[in-house]
């Protein structure tokens, strides 16, 4: 035998590696080394959360700086295949309303049947302008929209399930029937509707990341500190744009 088998050998080691490497991109961002940026793959998913005229400065229920996630998302969403998009959608009268219970103000709290209850002032009513997506948002490839908090007795902060946390949004399912396995969310607001679907992703066991500056907190209450709190304790990833590489 001459040397040629080794070189033949070692070639096929090589090309053996650099398909591994390719694989391993695909399959999950996860699996890039530490320090290096994630790119997201076909199992990936964006979850931008809320980006709606009642959480933006001029919305009945402003978050400090909302708009100035928007311009970001916009680019990061670009580097997803894909992505899905939530909205706030109550009715008229809703349960997380302070006007719904006589004399209580927002941000006061009310005991409900599945438990406590911020109330937030009239927002994101169905089918009105406030409810809208923020009209600078351009994502024009996101695959799904999902709307939440639609039934009068139940809120729901959590893309997944609503606040008696058994109702199911259909978001989990969706996702698992798609193979989409890894979550990076996006949006408004930090503390309540990105945290709650944040911490809901991990209880459905998906890889979860939070993109912290594509994000604004409420913070009623020291709730952000608080969120990130949960957060970091139940296995979510907090990750800032730059260690995104789109
Ligand atoms: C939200 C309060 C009430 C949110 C929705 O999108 O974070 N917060 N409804
Ligand atoms: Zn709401």
């Amino acid at each position: 035998m001459t040397t040629l088998p080794r070189r033949a050998f070692l070639l096929t080691l090589t090309a053996a590696a650099t398909v591994a490497a390719a694989l391993a991109t695909v399959r999950s961002a996860a699996a890039q080394p530490a320090g290096k940026k994630l790119t997201p793959g076909p199992r990936d998913v964006l979850i931008v959360i809320d980006v709606q005229n009642c959480f933006v400065p001029g919305g009945t229920l402003p978050v400090k700086e909302g708009d100035q996630v928007v311009p970001l998302i916009n680019r990061l969403a670009a580097g997803f295949q894909h992505v899905v998009l939530t909205q706030d959608w109550h009715t008229p009268g809703h349960a997380s309303f302070a006007s719904t219970h006589g004399g209580k103000k927002p941000f006061e709290t009310v005991d409900l049947a599945y438990g406590t209850q911020v109330l937030w002032p009239d927002h994101c009513v169905q089918g009105t302008a406030d409810a809208e997506l923020v009209k600078e948002l351009k994502i024009p490839h996101a695959e799904l929209i999902i709307r939440k908090g639609y039934r009068k007795q139940i809120d729901s902060y959590s893309a997944f399930f609503e606040a008696d946390g058994k109702t199911t949004t259909g978001l989990g399912g969706y996702l698992r029937d798609r193979g989409l396995r890894q979550v990076f969310l996006a949006g408004l607001a930090t503390d309540f509707c990105v945290a709650w679907s944040a911490l809901d992703a991990r209880k459905l066991g998906l890889s979860t990341y939070v993109i912290e500056d594509a994000c604004r907190g409420i913070d009623v209450d020291g709730s952000l500190a608080k969120a990130w709190e949960k957060m970091t304790k139940a296995g979510v990833k907090r990750i800032q744009s730059t260690n995104l590489a789109v």
